[in-house]
């Protein structure tokens, strides 16, 4: 299964190590197409090596996007690109879980985020950082009964 991995590049980098634990745990179950955006290397700032820069990153992403089955998203720390994904997402019909910690930490998420969940394709839950991995083993089961 192909997997596509949202968070926060120039927003903030302020929750890679989340980020690289919910990837380690989401390659579990597939491949991570966006593997490196839980790279400590990466930062908000740093200098764009890709060849073609932005144009080139965002037709990447839009071609991954399109090839995964599932998209997971850590959205605590406000990121553009992360919105812009899973508007792009929910119009492509992809199954989408959002991760994000549980009240206060994320009461200020967007009311076009959070108002997405419809209970079936888009799904926000807010979970304690311990309880990551039990809450992927239930999602991932789930979607293997539909
Ligand atoms: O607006 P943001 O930069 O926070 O958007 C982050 C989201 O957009 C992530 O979920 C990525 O999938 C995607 N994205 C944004 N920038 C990149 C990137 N390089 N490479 C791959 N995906 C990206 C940015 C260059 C960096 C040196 C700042």
């Amino acid at each position: 299964m192909k997997i596509y991995f949202c968070g926060s590049i120039r927003g903030g980098r302020d929750d890679v190590d989340i980020y690289r634990r919910l990837v380690t745990t989401l390659q579990r179950y597939g491949t991570v197409l966006t593997e490196h955006v839980s790279s400590r290397e990466l930062s908000s700032t740093g200098e764009d090596v890709s060849a073609g820069g932005d144009r080139a990153i965002h037709d990447r992403d839009m071609d991954w996007l399109q090839q995964s089955e599932v998209i997971v998203a850590e959205v605590t720390q406000p990121s553009l690109g992360v919105g812009y994904e899973l508007g792009r997402a929910v119009d492509m019909k992809k199954k989408i879980f959002l991760y994000l910690p549980p009240l206060p930490v994320c009461v200020g998420l967007s009311a076009m985020i959070r108002g997405a969940d419809d209970g079936e394709l888009f799904m926000v839950r807010d979970y304690s950082e311990d309880e990551l991995e039990n809450v992927l083993e239930k999602f991932f089961s789930d979607l293997k009964r539909t």
